[in-house]
C-alpha cells in the first residue's frame, strides 16, 4: 500500500474567517451612512442610501423615520454628505439644502404657492 507524504502545513489556532468587505462597484462611491450635519435635527447620521433618485445608477437618497417625519435626504454629489433634506412631518413639509439660511416650511394648510411667470422686463422668473 503506497504512503502519501502529508504536508508539514501550519495550522493557525483561530483561522481567518472574516470576509472581505466588497467595496463599491467600480467607478462608484461608496457611503455606508449619511451625514446630515444640521439639516437633520437630532439624526445627524441616517443609514447609507438605498434610492436613486436620479436613475444614474448609484443610489443618493436616504429614507428614514426620524421622530414623527419621513426624511429623504440626498447626496448631490456623492460624498457622504446630505446636499437635500425633505423632511414630512404631521404639520408641515420642511425642506433645507447645504448653505441654506433657513429651511423652507410649508404647513399642509397653508395656501399652494402662486404660479411661478416670466417677467418679461427682466426675463426673471417671479411668484406671485
Ligand atoms: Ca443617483
Ligand atoms: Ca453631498
Amino acid at each position: 500500500m503506497p504512503e502519501f507524504a502529508v504536508p508539514d502545513l501550519p495550522v493557525p489556532d483561530h483561522p481567518d474567517v472574516t470576509v472581505p468587505d466588497p467595496g463599491p462597484p467600480a467607478g462608484h462611491p461608496w457611503t455606508a451612512a449619511m451625514l446630515t450635519g444640521e439639516l437633520v435635527p437630532g439624526a445627524p447620521v441616517l443609514g447609507g442610501p438605498t434610492v436613486d433618485s436620479d436613475a444614474d445608477g448609484v443610489t443618493d437618497t436616504t429614507v428614514a423615520e426620524v421622530s414623527d417625519e419621513l426624511v429623504l435626504a440626498t447626496d448631490l454629489d456623492h460624498d457622504g454628505q446630505a446636499d437635500a433634506v425633505t423632511r414630512i412631518g404631521p404639520d408641515a413639509v420642511v425642506t433645507a439644502h447645504t448653505g441654506d439660511a433657513e429651511p423652507r416650511e410649508h404647513p399642509w394648510d397653508a395656501l399652494p404657492l402662486p404660479p411661478a411667470w416670466v417677467d418679461p422686463r427682466t426675463g426673471e422668473w417671479i411668484r406671485g
